[in-house]
């Protein structure tokens, strides 16, 4: 490995460990009788996974100078909807997975109403986060991270692309139509966590502008390198079922476009993201080395 790679390795690292420092604080465990729903969401978000929206919250915000602990907070806040989509996604009424990131999904671990109940908690719980007093930021700026986080994560967003998904099971998608699933379901959440960081830096709109262009590159990148591991990974390093897609019958860009086309396709906007961070000079290495990851990852 060389030089570069294992500083974005540290980095990434460094990320996880403090988002989940700031997670762990978040969520005490109350000893009275709901206790287990508060046991649930921590069995949820406090179970590996690579962090990577709150790195890119966290990333994005040093190109603005943000504090740290402003940053930390927009990073658990999107970490925490990220960690309730995977519990409510998981369920027997969506994709009924009984593994994810290694371990039993909450619902087997837990019981299926605790599940949908421990994915409501930590919906709402990142709006309490956003509200955090001890975290310094504007009420105005908020407001925009507030909505942002919102539209990203509802009916507009990521809410809506599961609904297309849902619907897809009995029809076949073109690759404009996967393109516009994969934007709402994951790409809307990786698009905050990109602007995040422009957004609590109070940045201009040309570089506000920029970290959505980079974001929409790469959450396509991510998803066809999602596709890829899916036909070609295995269960043990993805930590989930691999091949539910084409079990299901579901077109995605892997059986659409075949595996190298995909992968070119990947690189390609891995490469096109790249240069839309030419404006922030040395101070993005760190998200472009993220780009590259992203179509290189194992898991
Ligand atoms: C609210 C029910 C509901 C669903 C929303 C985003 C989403 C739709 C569901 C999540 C399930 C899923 C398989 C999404 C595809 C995107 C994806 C690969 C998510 C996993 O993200 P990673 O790789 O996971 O960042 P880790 O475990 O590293 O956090």
């Amino acid at each position: 490995m060389n030089a570069i790679v294992s500083d974005f390795y540290e980095q990434l690292a460094t990320t996880a460990h403090e988002v989940e420092q700031a997670l762990d604080a978040y969520l005490p465990v109350p000893q009275d009788a709901e206790a287990r729903v508060h046991e649930a969401m921590r069995y949820a978000v406090l179970n590996g996974g690579k962090r990577l929206r709150p790195f890119f919250v966290i990333q994005g915000a040093r190109l603005f100078g943000v504090k740290q602990k402003a940053a930390l907070c927009a990073a658990a806040a999107v970490e925490c909807i990220h960690g309730y989509s995977l519990v409510h996604d998981d369920l027997p009424c969506m994709d009924d997975d009984d593994l994810r990131r290694g371990k039993p999904t909450v619902h087997i671990k837990f019981d299926e109403a605790t599940a949908v109940l421990a994915g409501d908690g930590l919906l709402t719980l990142a709006f309490e986060i956003l509200m955090d007093e001890d975290a310094p930021i504007e009420w105005h700026v908020r407001c925009d991270l507030t909505q942002a986080l919102a539209r990203a994560a509802g009916a507009h967003g990521m809410i809506g692309g599961q609904m297309i998904d849902l619907r897809a099971e009995n029809k076949l998608l073109d690759i404009g139509e996967i393109t516009r699933l994969q934007q709402l379901k994951t790409g809307a959440l990786i698009a905050f966590s990109c602007e995040a960081g422009a957004i609590l830096g109070k940045a201009s709109k040309a570089e506000r502008h920029a970290l959505h262009a980079y974001a929409h590159d790469i959450g396509l990148a991510f998803q066809i390198a999602d596709d890829l591991l899916d036909a070609e990974g295995s269960e043990e390093d993805l930590g989930k079922k691999v091949g539910k897609d084409a079990d299901a019958g579901k077109a995605t860009f892997v059986s659409l476009m075949g595996l190298e086309e995909a992968r070119a396709h990947a690189e390609m906007l891995a490469d096109q993201a790249v240069r839309h961070l030419d404006m922030f000079g040395a101070g993005a290495d760190t998200l472009r080395q993220a780009a590259q990851f992203i179509v290189s990852r194992r898991n």
